[in-house]
This record gives C-alpha cells, sequence and structure tokens, in this order.
C-alpha cells in the first residue's frame, strides 16, 4: 500500500508551514504502507498540476494533503472541498482569483472519501484535540483537495483522498497569545494516527 501526503511551502509572510514540518517528521513506513512526501508550492494551479503529475507517477492507494488553517484549535479532518477559488491574500506567486470556478466541468462539491469519523476518534482517543470541519476554505488547500478529488471522479481512479488542516505550532505565535497552537509533536502523531486508519493491521 502506499500513502502520499502532501504539505505546502509556507505562506502568507510565515517562516514556516506547520503541515510542511509535520510531513518531513512523519516516518517512512506506517505499517505495511509506505509513505510517499510531496512538498507543493503555495500556487493556485500549479499545486494541482504537480500533485497530478505525482499521482501519475507514483499509483498511490491513498492521497492524504496537510495545510495550515491558522487559528484553528485542533486537527481538522476535511470533509467536503467546494469548486470554487475565492481569496483576498495572494498566492505564493501574486495570484489572486476571486470567484473562479476551479474546474468549469466539476461538480459544485466533492465530498472526502477518507474514513473521516473514524480518524477524529483514534486521534482523540490518543488525547489530541480533532474534529471533522465542513469547509476547507476557498484559498489553496481548499483548491488543492477539490483537484484531486477531481481527478479522481473523472478519471474512475481507485483512490482514497482527503485533507487535514492542522493549527500553527507555537514558535509562530509567540507575539499573538491569542492564538491557538498545537505541539508539532502533537501533529505529527495525528498525521501518523490518521494514516494508520487506513492501513490494514
Ligand atoms: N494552508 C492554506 C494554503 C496552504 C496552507 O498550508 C489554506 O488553508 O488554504
Amino acid at each position: 500500500m502506499k500513502i502520499l501526503i502532501t504539505a505546502f511551502e509556507p505562506f502568507g509572510g510565515e517562516k514556516v508551514n506547520p503541515a510542511l514540518e509535520a510531513m518531513k517528521l512523519l516516518p517512512d513506513k506506517i505499517g505495511e504502507a509506505q509513505i510517499l512526501k510531496l512538498e507543493l508550492p503555495t500556487v493556485f494551479k500549479k499545486s494541482i498540476e504537480k500533485v497530478w503529475q505525482h499521482i501519475d507517477e507514483y499509483e498511490p492507494d491513498i492521497v492524504i494533503s496537510l495545510g495550515q488553517a491558522g487559528g484553528r484549535a485542533c486537527i481538522s479532518i476535511e470533509r467536503v472541498a467546494i469548486n470554487i477559488d475565492d481569496t483576498t491574500m495572494a498566492d505564493n506567486e501574486g495570484n489572486m482569483p476571486v470567484d473562479q470556478p476551479i474546474f468549469k466541468d466539476g461538480e459544485n462539491a466533492y465530498f472526502s472519501n477518507l474514513p473521516i469519523k473514524n480518524m477524529v476518534e483514534d486521534i482523540k482517543k490518543a488525547g489530541i484535540p480533532a474534529n471533522i470541519s465542513n469547509t476547507a476554505g476557498t484559498y489553496v488547500c481548499n483548491h488543492v483537495m477539490y483537484g484531486v478529488l477531481y481527478k479522481i471522479h473523472k478519471e474512475k481512479l481507485d483512490i482514497k483522498a482527503g485533507f487535514i488542516h492542522v493549527p500553527f505550532i507555537p514558535e509562530q505565535v509567540v507575539n499573538k497569545p491569542e492564538r491557538a497552537s498545537m505541539s508539532l509533536e502533537n501533529i505529527v502523531k495525528a498525521v501518523e494516527i490518521a494514516c494508520r486508519v487506513l492501513v490494514p493491521k
């Protein structure tokens, strides 16, 4: 079994992206599953092109994308990606789409086909706060989640895919004490547990 994990480069003036830092610390094997890691540019379109290319090349069984959701207090397992790019914050190459469909011939939305409730339950059992989120936003994370699920539907691929948003890590909020954060150690543990849910025992 092959699990492709993706994570984004830092964006929005941050020096790090906790999702990327967590991905780097994941083991290369979880149970019998091989973990493949891919860094994505925080750029509309290019991010989808890069992940599509690697899906074709690696033929993973599972794709789990990770992103930072600054301000959120827990691990959020995303339920749904919607067919819209809409932002007031430029991506890392200056693109700022407003009210743009991601793919004109795509559905309005695609649901994650990961066992999202089992993932939340197992992460919580380990003492780490987690919930299901019903919005991945309308920025590059939603864009990639949508792009992966669109490809799976269009090409009828036998792949399970979804998205996990993670909070800031403490070093990002040293001067913003009112913002939530979670230790990198717990983020890594949560992602590993989410992967374990998918790996045959
Ligand atoms: N988070 C952003 C894009 C990249 C990332 O890590 C988002 O939530 O859209």
